[in-house]
């Protein structure tokens, strides 16, 4: 079974990116309690900006999970990424993803690793930032299998990353380096700019996918763009996957409509 899941952002400097609801937990969660959503996932500015015990009582009062924690407040926050060429950037940069594993373990959920990842530019070669991202998705993702819980890595499209661009280039990487704790979150909007035939890539990704991000091409809410979401889901099911789903598009044209025709396609196609 299909898990539906929507997300919400405490980060005001993320403002304009790709999140249905805004600034307000309680009320995110609300409306996704609503709208029938198994699943929330969060955008914190960091880990200790989420008080566990405020936030387990709204699972419970609006009977939601948490799908994952995205680390991407990181980035935006304090510019700190894992492949940056200060090595003690790139330790607060661990620590912080750390944190959230942490914190997503208490939830049963993952921590998401996008934005973190960095890119390689200036003095730093290609060569030496994916060493430093092997080295870091070792620690991590050991650090995940711990606490029981999963890091998911999220390859980008060519205008936000020059790392790993595709699922299986990610999947040779995860593999030749004996990467264990994590998993692939393939989020279907990046994947409409990268790859030739996302349900292929899918299937060929197998057991290692462990998130979805449900976006259609355009970035809006799946069905609001030319992407064919049935082939899709139909890989999704012969690979045995039954993870989230989770809206993580822009707010258009306004956040509940959003949120609304995101689990209207769920259902339509998941169910
Ligand atoms: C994060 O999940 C993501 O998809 C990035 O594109 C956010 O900028
Ligand atoms: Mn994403």
């Amino acid at each position: 079974m299909l898990q539906s899941a929507i997300t919400i952002s405490l980060v005001p400097q993320a403002r304009g990116g790709p999140f249905v609801f805004w600034d307000d937990l309680a009320a995110g969660c609300e409306a996704a309690s609503t709208l029938g959503f198994d699943a929330v996932e969060i955008f914190p500015p960091s880990p200790a900006a989420v008080n566990p015990a405020t936030l387990k009582e709204l699972l419970m009062k609006y009977n939601l999970k948490v799908a994952a924690f995205g680390t991407g407040g990181g980035w935006l926050v304090n510019r700190w990424h894992l492949t940056h060429l200060d090595a003690k950037i790139r330790q607060q940069a661990r620590e912080f993803i750390r944190g959230m594993l942490d914190l997503a373990a208490e939830f049963k959920a993952g921590a998401i690793l996008g934005s973190m990842q960095g890119k390689f530019e200036g003095e730093v070669t290609r060569e030496q930032a994916l060493a430093w991202l092997a080295e870091a998705l070792q620690d991590l993702g050991a650090h995940a299998l711990k606490q029981g819980t999963v890091l998911f890595y999220e390859p980008l499209n060519r205008y936000e990353t020059n790392l790993l661009n595709r699922q299986g280039d990610a999947v040779s990487f995860l593999e030749q380096h004996r990467i264990q704790g994590v998993k692939l979150l393939c989020d279907l909007y990046h994947m409409n700019i990268e790859e030739a035939d996302l349900a292929a890539t899918l299937r060929a990704a197998g057991k290692h996918v462990g998130h979805i991000h449900f976006a259609d091409s355009n970035r809006q809410a799946m069905g609001w763009g030319h992407t064919s979401a049935a082939p899709i889901i139909k890989a999704l099911k012969e690979i045995g996957y039954t993870g989230y789903l989770s809206g993580e598009i822009l707010p258009l044209p306004d956040s509940l409509a959003a949120a609304k025709q995101t689990i209207e396609a769920f259902r339509h196609h998941a169910c």
